[in-house]
């Protein structure tokens, strides 16, 4: 009887590669109900198309699953499945993940795609793979868009699963090794995921069409076994909770400080959050400074009023400057992320960003401030149809999501494209020293050589807003950014030469 299933992460774009978290997490239900589950990371695993034909020349899966986030992920997604329909065309082929969620029926329109799991998939997975092992029909499996006869089915939504009644992410389905990375200070450091969605509801984020606003997350006590299992086995120093929003419940968190103090792991951490939990919260702040914590993330989006009103987040220019100085008060290193290029933004709206950036690094001497990111519209999102109704040009295929490029993306509201590159980039190299110790993984040598030398440059650029005749663009774009894709994405056409 079949009982093996094939997990597929393929290539995202992004350098930064954290373990295919949504696998582990399905593959642990899974092999406890008795499949055989295999990962392959098209990311990481060597030779990964030869690996990817051996295992399908050996294995008949029940099903081969493929993840994908919009963009670049899709089109990797999509060479793979078409590889393996034109070979294995017995095989079913089933997408999930945040794109085919948000537009689960263009997915299911794609002729290489058999069905598409909407949302959450470690109860769908399970009893799709029962399905197919018994040959039982799919229609009585919640979260479901497939094809039958011809026609495309689609199944009631499921409601989320109770996390705590899970087993959680399975690490030994994955070589740990290949997702440490190592920063300039030769740590190793893994990113884990703990809880899941966020009660916000900011203009531009997934979390309200995904997560329905509803924040849920594993109990301290299995965060800390993962944490004990993980720091035993791997010999980690730091541990980065890559959570949505890691302190929504200020007393799980709390919980697992006391599960780390006493477990006295030689480990420092990071963690996202909102300024909300921590701004006036000493003891909170004093307690995840004893257990370790270095850095916080947080988004500071905008220095415009307007803006922060409409992406939802009116508080948080105030509250950002609170958090910066209970940061430097802890001494724990404060990390602000900033959107440009929402629609009507004006370039006196970008330079108030600009402002806002430097007024909180001059209130905290050591905040980090991460490149200024240009605004991409994603499907679903509350300000999505806003875009739309300001020209923004929607894909109209899968095909066509795949070309949906973070940083790529026609804005129609944007007078001067190459004005806001310019800020985005001269916020990167400015600040490109803290940036690179705490996401570095990054070895190239040609990237850094010509980072340090932009970074002078970068700084003028930075104090005095001084974004005119950005030539550094063209350097980057022509050295590093198309060299650094080159290297990380396999031809199109790979497959086709098995
Ligand atoms: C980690 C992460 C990354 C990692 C990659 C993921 C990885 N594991 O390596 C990195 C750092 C590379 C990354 C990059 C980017 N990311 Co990212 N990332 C995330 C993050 C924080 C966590 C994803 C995750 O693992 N979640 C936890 C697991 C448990 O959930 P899950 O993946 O959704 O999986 C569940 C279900 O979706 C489903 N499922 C998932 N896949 C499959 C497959 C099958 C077959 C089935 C049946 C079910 C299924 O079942 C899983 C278990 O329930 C999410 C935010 C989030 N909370 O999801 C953003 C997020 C996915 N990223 C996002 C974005 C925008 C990006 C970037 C474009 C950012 C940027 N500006 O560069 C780049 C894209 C890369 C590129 N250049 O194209 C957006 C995606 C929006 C969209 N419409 O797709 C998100 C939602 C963040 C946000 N708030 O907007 N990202
Ligand atoms: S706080 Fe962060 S995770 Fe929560 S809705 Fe806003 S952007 Fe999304």
């Amino acid at each position: 009887m079949h009982k093996e299933i094939l997990f597929i992460y393929p290539q995202t774009g992004s350098s930064i590669k954290t373990a295919p978290f949504g696998y582990l997490h399905m593959g642990a239900v899974l092999k406890q109900a008795g499949f055989q589950v295999t990962i392959l990371d098209e990311r990481v695993d060597d030779n990964f198309p030869a690996q990817l034909k051996s295992y399908l020349v050996e294995t008949a899966p029940l099903f081969v699953g493929i993840s994908a986030m919009t963009g670049g992920q899709i089109a990797s997604g999509l060479s793979i499945s078409r590889y393996i329909k034109t070979h294995y065309p017995e095989v079913p082929i089933v997408w999930g993940g945040i794109h085919p969620t948000l537009l689960p029926r263009e997915t299911i329109f794609n002729e290489n795609i058999d069905i598409v799991v909407k949302n959450e998939g470690e109860q769908t997975a399970l009893e799709l793979a029962m399905a197919l092992r018994d040959c039982k029909s799919l229609n009585q499996i919640k979260g479901l868009v497939y094809k039958k006869d011809g026609h495309i089915e689609e199944t009631e939504d499921r409601p989320f699963i109770e996390l705590v009644h899970y087993p959680g992410p399975d690490w030994s389905l994955v070589d740990v090794e290949k997702y440490i990375l190592s920063d300039q200070r030769n740590q190793r450091r893994l990113d884990i995921y703990t809880s899941r969605g966020c009660p916000f509801a900011c203009g531009f984020c997934y979390n309200t069409i995904f997560n329905k606003r509803r924040w849920r997350s594993q109990d301290s006590k299995s965060v800390l076994n993962q944490i004990i299992w993980l720091t035993s086995n791997y010999q980690l120093d730091h541990i980065w909770f890559s959570d949505d929003n890691f302190m929504a419940n200020p007393r799980r968190v709390l919980e697992i400080c006391d599960g780390l103090q006493k477990s006295s792991l030689p480990l420092t951490f990071s963690a996202s959050a909102r300024p909300e939990y921590i701004y006036k919260n000493h003891e909170l702040m004093r307690r995840i400074k004893e257990t370790g914590f270095q850095t916080i993330y947080m988004g500071a989006e905008s220095g415009s009023d307007r803006v922060l009103k409409l992406i939802n987040r009116s508080r948080t220019k105030s509250l950002c400057l609170q958090a910066a100085r209970i940061c430097k008060e802890y001494s724990i290193i404060p990390i602000f992320s900033f959107i440009v290029g929402f629609p009507g933004e004006t370039k006196q709206e970008v330079i108030e960003t600009l402002d806002f950036a430097k007024q909180l690094q001059s209130i905290n001497k050591e905040a980090i401030i991460t490149d200024f990111k240009i605004y991409t519209p994603y499907p679903g999102t509350p300000l999505y149809d806003l875009a739309i109704k300001e020209g923004l040009k929607i894909p109209q295929t899968l095909d066509g999501w795949s070309e949906y490029v973070w940083g790529n993306i026609e804005l129609p509201w944007v007078k001067d494209m190459r004005f806001l590159k310019a800020v985005s980039l001269v916020s990167l190299f400015a600040n490109y020293h803290q940036e690179m110790q705490q996401n570095a993984d990054s070895k190239s040598f040609l990237t850094h050589l010509i980072s340090h030398a932009l970074k002078n440059l970068a700084q003028l650029r930075w104090q005095s807003a001084c974004f005119v005749l950005p030539f550094e663009w063209s350097i980057i774009n022509n050295l590093i950014l198309s060299n650094s894709l080159k290297k990380k994405r396999y031809p199109i056409n790979s497959f086709d030469s098995l």
